[in-house]
């Protein structure tokens, strides 16, 4: 198979790779408005970013295009975590949205106890999907550990209590930087990690580098976007603290810093990892 880069691996294999999200929860929830709920949010228009890097890393680690398959059920499971964190972070009582990605959110269309009911569904069927995988004992207890550290109280919840309940007070950088590093590049940096180690790539510093520099990119990148369309004005973001030329300043610092790290990588092929970075490119 011919990979020329990470736009052209995702292109090749989403398809498959969405049928096999559908598929799996359709097979195992059999209670109709828990899977018609999590069905609606997991497939309505995610870019599969953190799953597509997590292939991408086992890839780049040695795992075959074609022996891909094998490690979606761990992919898919940090997809239904970040599915479940957008359907919470939604809800009335924290940012009170109607819409995401051009549909109604799901509490406007399924109401707010079954809307909080497909995030505890999701955020649970992830390990059941991690403990059922066909990767041996190891690389599972390594992806359960990996995820349950950044995407719980740990790492992406806590750096959502600290948004919630700060949000009348103006962040300061380092304070806004942890908030940050928490809410979003935690889960990012997850999928790359548990990537290299479900392939049984010795996990370097550099590794950790790159997925932690790009973790905190997208943050970043989703704030200038925002601020672009006007949005979050009164937010604790870097472009309201230091301004937007000072945060495209710093986001492209943290990609020079990421492509400098994974160019280090050893034992690993670092194409599809370094085009990842044209995400950021305007
Ligand atoms: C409720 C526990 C809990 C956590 C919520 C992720 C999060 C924490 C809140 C979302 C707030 C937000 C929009 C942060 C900006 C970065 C980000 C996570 C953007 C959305 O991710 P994409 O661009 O989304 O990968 P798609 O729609 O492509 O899946």
């Amino acid at each position: 198979m011919d990979i020329k880069n990470f736009q052209d691996f995702h292109k090749q294999l989403l398809p498959q790779f969405d049928q096999f999200l559908t598929d799996k929860l359709t097979q195992e929830v059999k209670q109709p408005l828990m899977l018609e709920s999590m069905l609606y949010s997991l497939n309505s228009g995610g870019k599969r970013v953190r799953p597509m890097l997590m292939l991408a890393t086992a890839y780049s680690s040695g795992v075959k295009f074609e022996d891909l398959p094998k490690y979606f059920d761990v992919a898919g499971s940090i997809e239904l975590i970040h599915t479940y964190s957008l359907i919470h972070d939604d809800l009335p009582e924290m940012d009170n949205d109607d819409y995401r990605r051009g549909k109604l959110t799901s509490h406007k269309k399924f109401g707010t106890g079954p809307a909080v009911l497909a995030g505890d569904g999701l955020l649970t069927q992830a390990f059941y999907w991690i403990s059922k995988s066909s990767l041996d004992t190891s690389k599972r207890m390594a992806a359960v550990r990996i995820l349950a550290h950044n995407a719980g109280p740990m790492g992406m919840v806590a750096g959502q209590m600290t948004d919630i309940t700060k949000e009348d007070k103006q962040l300061n950088i380092d304070e806004l930087t942890q908030l940050h590093k928490q809410k979003t590049a935690d889960l990012i940096s997850a999928a790359i990690t548990i990537g290299a180690s479900s392939a049984d790539h010795k996990l370097s510093k550099e590794l950790v580098e790159y997925a932690e520099k790009v973790g905190l990119a997208f943050q970043l990148k989703d704030d200038l976007d925002d601020a672009d369309d006007g949005e979050d004005v009164d937010k604790n973001t870097f472009p309201n603290l230091i301004g937007k030329q000072a945060t495209e300043e710093k986001l492209h610092n943290l990609v020079k810093d990421a492509l400098n790290a994974v160019l280090k990588e050893e034992k690993f092929d670092k194409n599809l990892l370094v085009s990842f970075l044209d995400y950021f490119k305007k």
